[in-house]
């Protein structure tokens, strides 16, 4: 079968992704988008092609080279099967919950991430500022969604809080069951744009993709009464396409979003923080009772909150630890393979002499 670089505008193309095709690529394969991701297969859509196969990780090496929803995959024309993994202009992930503490994907080639939050209980400066070092670090543009806003008396004085937060650029407020209020949203929705929807359970998600697309017909479903509290209706992550020619992603409300591979993304949403502690006298300043540290004297004038700060200081606490965690253990693996061949090697030395 033979396509156009034209036919695939429709599923999100651009020009980063035909930049990284070859001559031969045109010869037996065909580049498909990833719209589902399951357990045990993956959807994966292009022209002519929608079909259902068994997962794919490029590197089995690198967990993060396993497909995810978004992910373009260049497949071989007759049997499907993925060749490659083209390269993500767009990465989010988080380290999943529990011992384990695999990263998990959550979805590629994004261009604007739809922060969901209620104007309700859900409603969290802390969880906010997660999910913007996250935008900023992969450099999509955060907008902030604060839904229900039909079912709050003070919906502009949450509105308020989060256009108070450093980075922020857009907050809108809806009714995300509203089809003429959630027009709004249509400007970051147009032909090949990506959209990740990410926000607690029960914060209304799917509610706001079924009011976008006008067609999808997500399963969605009440949040309890007494702690606004969602019931964890999705469960998959996919892709689903607008009229207007834009895709939007949905995902499973995270319990918890632990943050990895971070950092620049936590400066720029502290970049108050940051720049204060470039003034600190000393360049290794711990902002503790070190002297001449201006973050503390920024804390006592009340130009920073301490709150604030606590914050700063758990964001990068955290995100040290999940990143350094598997480089670390690497290395300790190592040094232990090495102690074990060194005490080997002195035993034998020993026995034999
Ligand atoms: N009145 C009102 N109800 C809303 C609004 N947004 C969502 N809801 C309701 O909130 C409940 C939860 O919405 P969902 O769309 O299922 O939430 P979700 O974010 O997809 O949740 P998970 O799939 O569990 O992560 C549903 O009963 C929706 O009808 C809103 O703006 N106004
Ligand atoms: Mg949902
Ligand atoms: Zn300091």
């Amino acid at each position: 079968m033979t396509y156009q670089i034209s036919d695939l505008d429709e599923f999100g193309w651009n020009t980063f992704l035909t930049s990284q095709l070859e001559t031969s690529d045109f010869e037996q394969s065909i580049p498909v988008r990833v719209i589902a991701v399951h357990r045990g297969a993956i959807n994966i859509i292009g022209p002519g092609i929608d079909v259902s196969i068994p997962p794919y990780q490029a590197d089995p090496d690198d967990i993060e080279t396993r497909t995810t929803v978004g992910d373009w995959l260049l497949v071989d024309v007759e049997t499907h099967r993925p060749t490659r993994l083209l390269q993500r202009h767009s990465l989010f992930k988080r380290r999943a919950a529990g011992t384990g503490r695999d990263t998990q994907l959550i979805a590629a080639n994004v261009d604007t991430l739809f922060i969901v939050t209620s104007c309700n209980h859900d409603f969290n400066i802390a969880r906010l500022e997660r999910y913007l070092a996250m935008a900023h670090e992969a450099q999509v543009t955060p907008i902030i969604i604060l839904t229900k806003s039909d079912l709050s008396d003070n919906s502009e004085s949450f509105a308020k809080q989060a256009y108070g937060l450093q980075s922020v650029s857009m907050v809108e407020t809806i009714n995300a069951l509203d089809p003429r209020e959630v027009e709004r949203l249509f400007p970051w929705c147009s032909i090949g744009q990506t959209v990740a929807l990410v926000g607690s359970s029960g914060v209304g998600k799917s509610t706001l993709i079924n009011t976008l697309t006008g067609g999808a017909h997500i399963e969605t479903q009440e949040i309890r009464e007494d702690d606004a509290k969602g019931r964890h209706t999705t469960t998959g992550r996919a892709l689903h396409s607008m009229p207007s020619g834009g895709w939007l992603i949905d995902t499973p409300g995270m319990r918890e979003l632990q943050l990895t591979d971070v950092q620049s993304g936590i400066d720029e949403v502290f970049s108050d923080i940051v720049e204060l502690a470039r003034s600190c006298r000393f360049s290794t300043c711990q902002h503790d009772t070190e002297p001449g540290c201006a973050v503390t004297a920024a804390i006592k004038t009340g130009e920073l909150e301490t709150d604030r700060l606590k914050r700063w200081r758990k964001l990068i606490a955290e995100d040290a630890y999940n990143t350094e965690s598997l480089a670390e253990r690497r290395t300790r693996d190592k040094t232990f393979g090495k102690m074990v061949k060194r005490v080997m090697k002195d035993k034998k030395h020993f026995n034999g002499s």
